[in-house]
Parts: C-alpha cells; structure tokens; sequence
C-alpha cells in the first residue's frame, strides 16, 4: 500500500503540465477565479530593480494566467490590479501602473478578442486618468460580444466603499419606492454591488505569502476557498494556478458529497 502511494505520487510529481490540465478539465472547475497579485515589488527588489519593473512582469503575467484560465474553461477570471490604496504610493511609480492598462491591451487586445475573452473592469472609473479610462473601455466596447471568458480587472476598486455605495442606493430606491424593505435579501442587495453581473469568486488565490483580503470583495467571498502562496506575483506560472486548481478540486470532491 505504502508503495502504490508513492508509485502514484511520483508518477503525479512527473505529470507534464499538458496532462494535469487534460486531468483538472474531467472535472468542475471554479467558474470564476480571483487573484490578489502581490509581490511585484519584491520581486523587483530582490533582482535590484525598480519596482516598475516588477509592475511591468507581473502584466506579462496577466497575459500567461489569462490564456491558461481560458483554456481550463474558468468563465470568469478577476484581477485585482490596483486599490483605492493604491494612490498613495510614489506619484510617478501611480502614473507608470495606469499607463499599464494601455500597454497590455495596446500588446494583448487582439489576441484576447481571437480568444473571445470579455474584457470588463469594477471599481471608481471617475478618479481615473482619461487615457487608462479610454483604453479600458475600448477594450470592453471591442469585446462586448465575445462570450468567452470574462477577464474582470478591479481598479480603483475597494470592497467597504462598494458595500456602503450600495446601501446608499438601496436606501434611496427605498426611498423613492423603487423597492420595498422587506424585498431586501442577500440576492437583491447583490445587485447593488459592482460585481452584479458576476457570480461570486469559487476560488480566492493570493500570492506573495500576505494571509489577508485587504478589502477585496469582503461580501463576494463569503462562500470562497481561498488558496495562498509565498510565490510573487511576477514568478506565478501556469504550474501555480494548476496547482491551485487541483487543491480546489481535491477539496469539493472531500466536502461536496454532503
Ligand atoms: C501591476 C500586477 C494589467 C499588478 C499586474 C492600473 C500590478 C500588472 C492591467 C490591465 C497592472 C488593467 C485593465 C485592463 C487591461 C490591463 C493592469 C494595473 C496594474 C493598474 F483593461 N496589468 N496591470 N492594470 N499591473
């Protein structure tokens, strides 16, 4: 018996990835994926570099979980590339990250519209700058009738001022007698929220070793398995959310019978 194990474990170990991803697809896959890619500057440190190179691989690596998230059939993939946080780091290291949307898809958008990806973002467009606004949502406009995999970008975005948004809404549809009260229910406030065209994130992955949400999606990921890693978002390669994806699987195959 101890033997078969570790037969199949090393004949596991020795999987090509083009086996284990021919193996996750037999199974249900998470519908929708969310990231917190951390660790960019890290990265950069530890090679000496300034941290807009760390930026600049991390988008590379934007593209790579992109296109392997499409091929294991995720429908919806969310990246969270920048928070509301986010603004008070070094002006000109902000001003590199938002000229970054236009790099990726100035690169990526072809490709993407080939994949019949859709391209949406959640978060406060108004603080943007108009140029990250303007390629942001050509690429929703050129992709909004792909039916594809959805690859959500939240920017601008944070999860306590999304939540008290939405009360504010209620409260005036309330108000006005667009909805009653007592028609209020977890279902009904959902709409409210950025994310209501979207289902709640299966699967959580957080890299760069923080064990935290760091107020992403607080109400969206009541429900969600979370999966972390010390590997920075830069180095995160397609074994990574491979990896990430069979921990999800072996889980609901434990837990999903009940
Ligand atoms: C830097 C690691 C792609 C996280 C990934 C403005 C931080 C690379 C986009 C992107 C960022 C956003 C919208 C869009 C297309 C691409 C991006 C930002 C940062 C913040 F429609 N990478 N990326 N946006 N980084």
């Amino acid at each position: 018996m101890l033997n078969k194990i570790k037969l199949w474990k090393n004949q596991s170990q020795s999987s090509t990835l083009r086996e284990r991803i021919e193996d996750i697809k037999k199974l249900p896959v998470p519908r929708h994926v969310a990231i917190i890619m951390d660790g960019n500057g890290r990265w950069a440190k530890k090679r000496a570099l300034p941290r807009i190179a760390g930026h600049h691989a991390g988008m590379k690596v934007v593209r790579k979980t992109t296109k392997l998230a499409n091929e294991l059939g995720i429908e919806a993939l969310t990246l969270y590339a920048f928070s509301t946080e986010n603004w008070k780091r070094p002006k000109n290291e902000v001003e590199y990250l938002m000229k970054l949307p236009e790099e990726f898809l100035g690169t990526f958008l072809p490709e993407l519209i080939e994949e019949n990806v859709q391209v949406k973002m959640i978060g406060y467009k108004e603080q943007l700058p108009s140029h990250t606004l303007r390629a942001i949502e050509k690429a929703m406009e050129d992709t909004k009738n792909n039916d594809g995999m959805i690859l959500n970008f939240a920017l601008n975005y944070g999860s306590r001022a999304e939540i008290l948004d939405a009360v504010k809404r209620v409260l005036n549809d309330c108000q006005e007698g667009i909805i009653d009260m007592n028609e209020l229910n977890e279902d009904s406030f959902s709409s409210y929220l950025m994310t209501s065209e979207l289902e709640d994130p299966d699967l959580l992955i957080r890299t760069s070793g923080e064990i935290r949400l760091s107020n992403f999606m607080l109400w969206q990921l009541a429900y969600t398995e979370f999966w972390f890693t010390e590997v920075l978002w830069p180095d995160f390669a397609e074994d990574h959310l491979i990896k990430a994806i069979e921990v999800f699987q072996k889980r609901q195959r434990r837990f999903g019978g009940v």
